[in-house]
């Protein structure tokens, strides 16, 4: 192979790899070094037999416990568990979703919010940000949370949401590139949930889809979904490059088989290094098996923007 011909493939090579999207990892600081876990707890919540009244918990609290001073968040997850720190069967008791708030900060895609940094639902999506990316967390920013939990056994059960934060403590605005959370809901900025009519048949298909233009230039660096039971997947597409990323629910059992309360098991997250340009649109799809109905659900992705501009 001559030498400018292999140029010119290379170049094809290069071409193909902008248009999808991904950037390489360049001029990157160092990262924060080691990685602190620590485990927190919301509760506890005395919830009553599933169909009696307070068996469950949709509300908010401020000032919820978090690692102490400041430091960069690399990793959440999730999970409901009882008192001694076990977790609870998922068929036992139902995370609907709790979100953590950095009441500090105000978020990018809703004016007037704070920000909406981390959350998990029944899949319990995990967030996992690659070095030298974290979300820096200053030490006097509070944090807050709302959620919603359910019993859905027949006996009263007291549960606790509980949360993992891995975290650098050594994570500065010099060896780190900051991570902006955007929260990408396909309903907007207001209550998150809508109904799925569930008139289409067998195998058919309802999709909700929300587009904003990028606020500013950057790397999205993670991308995380949720979505209730019927949910099939979450499509995040970049419409200047056409790249998208697409996070697949996964259930235990077959999608028609399901009554509506029956939440995926896992939703496919999306790691990327994928270019971000300020004004272009992208668009958040959720789609929603629709031969039967769902009320109340909800699709919304949390991508990670490392802003350049
Ligand atoms: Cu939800």
């Amino acid at each position: 192979m001559n030498t400018r011909r292999f140029s010119i493939m290379a170049l094809l090579g290069l071409g193909s790899l902008v248009a999808a999207g991904c950037v390489p990892l360049v001029n990157a600081p160092s990262g924060g070094g080691a990685v602190t876990t620590s485990t927190y707890k919301i509760g506890p919540f005395n919830l009553a037999a599933l169909g009696q009244p307070g068996s469950e918990s949709e509300t908010s609290k401020t000032n919820v416990p978090r690692p102490a001073g400041a430091f960069g968040v690399k990793t959440m997850d999730f999970d409901l568990v009882d008192g001694n720190g076990t977790p609870i069967p998922r068929h036992m008791a139902h995370l609907h979703h709790v979100l953590l708030i950095d009441s500090a900060h105000t978020d990018v895609l809703c004016a007037g919010r704070a920000e909406r940094f981390s959350g998990a639902g029944a899949e319990r999506t995990p967030l996992r940000l690659p070095d030298p990316y974290a979300y820096l967390v200053g030490a006097n920013d509070r944090w807050d949370s709302l959620w919603h939990v359910m019993n859905m056994s027949d006996m009263p059960m007291t549960v606790y949401i509980q949360y993992k934060v891995g975290y650098q403590t050594g994570a500065t605005a010099a060896n780190t590139r900051n991570v902006v959370p955007y929260f990408a809901d396909v309903t907007g900025c207001g209550g998150s949930v809508f109904n799925v009519p569930g008139n289409g048949g067998m195998g058919s298909v309802y999709t909700k889809s929300r587009t904003w233009n990028a606020p500013t230039d950057g790397i999205m660096v993670y991308a995380g979904g949720h979505l209730h039971g019927g949910g099939i997947d979450l499509t995040l597409r970049d419409g200047f490059s056409g790249a998208q990323c697409v996070m697949t629910a996964h259930y235990d059992m077959p999608m028609g088989m399901m009554d509506g309360m029956h939440p995926p098991m896992s939703i496919d997250p999306c790691p990327a290094h994928n270019l971000v340009i300020k004004g272009k649109p992208y668009t958040l799809t959720a789609r929603y098996d629709n031969s039967q109905p769902y009320i109340d659900v909800m699709g919304i992705a949390l991508a990670y923007i490392w802003p350049t501009s």
